[in-house]
């Protein structure tokens, strides 16, 4: 694409927008930015653009300013339906996400990661994997490094490793990855996508232009990505921890192995005790990660060097200190209920669950049997509170504590030695937080203050 004196909009003014933004200055675009955020909440980085001769569009999305465009970039979190965008497709503009768009332009192989719930965990492998492979490789994606900032970094040898979001697969058209994993579709971001069927839909995208040169990595032990298989027309790979497949990674006699084809040999890769995550949840990621590494021709040795030295990523089930005999863990990223389930169901018991945060059109009561099993009580915070409340009234005792600060308060109060307190909100952050990082720092500042008070006494 030429962008050369066009005008172009991006929408949206986060690390995507912000990098869109000076993706297309520097190759010669009129570039104006739109976001509905005020001047004074976007702060530092209008002065920045400006001097890069970029125009702002700050506290509003003006319809003039859409409609002088010949182009409009859209950033990740910025719905399609949004009035203006859906006015200027009506008269025909063309509007590109900041995945399509950098899509055209990186060199290399790209592995991309999509799925509800492992998916920066088994990118962050995937890096770690390829990388001890030898494989000159770049990490990005929803794990916080917008793809067009991969772009310029990007070499034909070498591969770019992506975790992908429905949002930013919602607005593929072209995007087609050498490999592709889908790991599990359940339901997340209803507030967004509507139904559950266009959610799942725009994860599918992720293989939708693949060809027979390309592979699919799906999880046999999962109905919505067992049923993709029979639209997908790539190599499929499987990966089961409950069965063995024909191609693909699965869980024998407590090793995780691969089988490159029907008539292949399996070949052992590592044993399931020597990997260092929680979960079983994790055994799901390590297979897909094994799957994809060896298909992009990564030696088992690699695998297993890496597998077995990775440390979990910050905020996903992460231990964050032992208080008096109490475990904290911080899974700070368990943003939607699936998420939570797999949390509570990496503990046998005692656990004190902290709830809540921005609700996306959840359905709760899907964690009634696991807080019956498993939890001891359930504190809620936040603007979800009340709906969590009345979905699991009567399940295990709920506290009311409004703030993550009182909930830490009260439960650690509660909890006594060889319980755990768990922060796996099954919320979005953005009612009380910046983002899911701010929320999980947060809650490990007040662990690590609750440390130093129980350390003085
Ligand atoms: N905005 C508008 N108009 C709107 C909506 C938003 O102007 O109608 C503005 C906001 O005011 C804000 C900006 O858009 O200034 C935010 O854009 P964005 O939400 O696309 O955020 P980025 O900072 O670009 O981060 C995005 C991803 N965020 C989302 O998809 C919500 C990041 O994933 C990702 O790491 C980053 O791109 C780089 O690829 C975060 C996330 O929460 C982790 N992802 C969701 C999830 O994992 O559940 C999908």
């Amino acid at each position: 694409m030429e962008f050369k004196g066009k005008k172009v909009l991006v929408v949206g003014l986060g690390k995507s927008g912000l990098a869109a933004a000076l993706f297309l200055r520097r190759r010669g675009a009129q570039v104006t930015v739109s976001d509905i955020r005020s001047a004074d909440q976007l702060g530092k980085d209008i002065p920045a653009l400006l001097e890069e001769g970029i125009a702002v569009e700050a506290g509003g999305h003006g319809l003039l300013t859409f409609r002088r465009q010949d182009l409009i970039v859209v950033s990740p979190g910025v719905p399609l339906n949004t009035p203006e965008l859906v006015q200027v497709k009506n008269f025909g503009l063309p509007i590109v996400g900041e995945l399509e768009l950098a899509s055209e332009y990186l060199k290399g192989k790209t592995l991309a990661i999509t799925g509800s719930n492992g998916k920066t965990t088994t990118t962050a492998l995937c890096g770690a994997i390829l990388k001890a492979g030898n494989l000159p490789v770049q990490v990005g994606g929803n794990i916080g490094v917008p793809v067009i900032a991969l772009v310029d970094q990007s070499r034909d040898e070498g591969w770019s490793v992506l975790e992908l979001s429905s949002f930013q697969l919602e607005t593929t058209e072209s995007y087609r990855p050498e490999i592709a994993v889908v790991l599990n579709v359940t339901p997340d971001h209803l507030d967004r996508h509507g139904t559950f069927e266009n959610y799942a839909a725009a994860k599918e995208r992720i293989f939708t232009n693949q060809t027979a040169e390309d592979a699919v990595v799906l999880n046999a032990d999962d109905d919505v990505t067992s049923r993709m298989a029979a639209r997908a027309k790539s190599r499929i790979f499987w990966f089961s921890a409950k069965r063995i497949v024909r191609q693909g990674a699965f869980v024998h006699e407590g090793a995780i192995v691969f089988r490159a084809s029907e008539q292949a040999t399996p070949e052992f890769i590592l044993k399931t005790a020597d990997i260092p995550l929680k979960g079983a949840h994790n055994i799901e990621n390590v297979l897909a990660a094994v799957c994809a590494a060896r298909i992009a021709g990564v030696e088992p040795e690699a695998i297993r060097t890496a597998v077995e030295s990775f440390k979990p990523v910050e905020h996903r089930l992460e231990f964050v200190a032992e208080i008096s005999g109490v475990d904290y863990y911080n899974d700070s990223k368990a943003t939607n209920v699936d998420a939570a389930s797999k949390a509570i169901a990496a503990f046998p018991g005692g656990i004190h669950l902290i709830l809540g945060g921005k609700d996306k059109n959840s359905d709760y009561r899907q964690l009634r049997p696991l807080l019956e099993e498993r939890v001891k009580a359930v504190y809620t915070i936040g603007a979800a509170a009340e709906k969590i409340e009345t979905h699991i009234d009567g399940s295990v005792p709920v506290v009311s504590a409004g703030t993550l600060e009182q909930a830490v308060a009260k439960a650690s109060e509660a909890a006594q030695s060889g319980e755990v307190v768990l922060l796996a909100p099954a919320c979005s952050s953005f009612d009380q937080f910046e983002n899911y990082e701010h929320r999980g720092q947060v809650f490990k500042d007040l662990v690590y203050a609750r440390q130093g008070v129980w350390q003085n006494v």
